[in-house]
């Protein structure tokens, strides 16, 4: 009995670890597009974007975002109360399975707050996106203009 389930076992722990192994070779959500808006002169804040892709099954939750240009970083998005519009930090931005989500000026963002260091056009900065189970996706970001 032993001698016949032996391959068995064995055949599994092989699936399991070549499991793991392409688990680890790709992120599970693709950030692309992202750039930083350039500072109004003497803010310390301003606000980031970029286009978040998730070619999944399974619908995936961002949770955050670091960069070492900022000394605190927040998911924000745009809501409408009455005539005006303002933002709030969010918890986490759902990407839908197949699906993206733009992080755009007027919708969701990254506020960046204490700035280190003044961002001018042209500046590239790291910006480092978590996602709920784990994940960091470390992606350039040029300094560009633009509006909120
Ligand atoms: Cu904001």
């Amino acid at each position: 009995m032993i001698v016949r389930r032996r391959p068995t076992s064995v055949v599994a722990m092989t699936v399991l670890t070549a499991g793991l192994v392409s688990l680890g070779a790709q992120a599970p959500i693709a950030v692309t597009d992202a750039w930083v808006r350039e500072p109004v002169p003497g803010r310390p804040m301003t606000a980031a974007y970029a286009v978040i892709e998730n070619p999944g099954a399974n619908e995936i939750a961002l949770v955050g975002v670091s960069s070492e240009v900022a000394g605190t970083l927040e998911l924000h998005e745009m809501v409408r109360t009455g005539d005006m519009m303002k933002m709030q930090q969010v918890k986490q931005i759902v990407v839908p399975a197949s699906g993206k989500v733009e992080l755009k000026p007027g919708g969701y963002h990254v506020m960046l707050f204490d700035l280190k260091q003044p961002l001018k056009v042209g500046d590239e900065v790291t910006l480092t996106f978590t996602t709920s189970s784990g994940w960091r996706i470390k992606v350039p970001a040029k300094v560009k203009k633009g509006t909120m």
